[in-house]
């Protein structure tokens, strides 16, 4: 049978068109699709909530690709290797409580279980602002990132959503959007976002956790965006903090949706 270039086309934007209409209403949008992003999406996903997820890049996954310093090898600790027993990634003791994984292989099958468990990925779109309705978050802007990168000016479209998490890592974007968009509301002690601390391991994975909670109403922050919003150290490339940080995000929205 001949192929037809057009019935290509067509095949490709028919479905991403129908799939991104059908999306204009979720329960949940996770901003940034790495480690904890991720994870909290597939947990979020699992629960039955209408999930997607907005990554900036061309490749989802953040900062797990890279291993440490490009050498793609993660470090994991015990108490996150359930996550990893339920994502299917398989992992090799070290040395006592230190696991090491494939960074590839951890990314592309937390990438694949997210996505089989009903949450849709969309790479390729930037979130440029959120609305607010009645001091609650209600949605996101999102708009391409070929946009944002070559400053065209395009105006963006919305996408409705009952809560929004901020996995956008070191940067806390969506936090900062709020801080600079409505002055110091966030549920910090200052109202803004503390900032990031330098580097200790230890007790940034353990604050991680505490951090990991409702940063504005129904804004949920998870990942290292919770540590820059809440003030804690960064951890570098040790990820059980990440996906445990994504996995309470999940269940602090579940029981928040089924509490109402
Ligand atoms: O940076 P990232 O991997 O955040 P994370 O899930 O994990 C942090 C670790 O990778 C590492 C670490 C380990 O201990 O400290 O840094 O907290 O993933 C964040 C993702 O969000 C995307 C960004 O491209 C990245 O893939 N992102 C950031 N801002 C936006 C965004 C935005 N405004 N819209 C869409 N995507």
């Amino acid at each position: 049978m001949a192929l037809d270039e057009k019935i290509i086309s067509k095949a490709i934007i028919e479905n991403f068109c129908r799939e991104l209409i059908e999306n204009l209403n979720v329960d949940v949008v996770v901003v940034g699709a790495g480690p904890a992003g991720l994870v909290c999406s597939y947990y979020l996903a699992k629960a039955n909530l209408k999930t997607i997820v907005f990554e900036r890049t061309l490749r989802p996954g953040g900062g797990i690709a890279g291993g440490g310093m490009m050498f793609n090898k993660i470090v994991v600790q015990q108490s996150a290797l359930e996550i990893l027993d339920e994502l299917a990634i398989r992992y090799q003791k070290y040395y006592q409580d230190y696991y090491v994984a494939d960074a590839l292989e951890a990314l592309g099958m937390l990438l694949a279980q997210t996505i089989k468990a009903g949450s849709k990925v969309y790479n390729l779109i930037t979130v440029e602002d959120i609305m607010i309705r009645a001091e609650k978050i209600t949605g996101v802007v999102i708009n391409w990132s070929a946009v944002e990168m070559a400053k065209l000016h395009v105006d963006p479209l919305v996408v409705q959503s009952n809560y929004v998490v901020d996995a956008t890592g070191h940067a806390a974007e969506i936090a900062r959007i709020v801080e600079r968009k409505i002055g110091p509301k966030l549920f910090t002690d200052t109202g803004n976002c503390i900032g990031e601390k330098p580097m200790w391991a230890e007790v940034a994975e353990d604050l991680i956790l505490e951090n990991t909670k409702e940063a504005y109403y129904n804004l949920f922050v998870a990942g290292m965006a919770a540590n820059t919003v809440f003030g804690a150290p960064r951890m570098g490339p040790i990820f059980g903090g990440m996906f445990l940080s994504g996995r309470k995000a999940a269940q602090l929205i579940i029981q928040k949706a089924q509490s109402k």
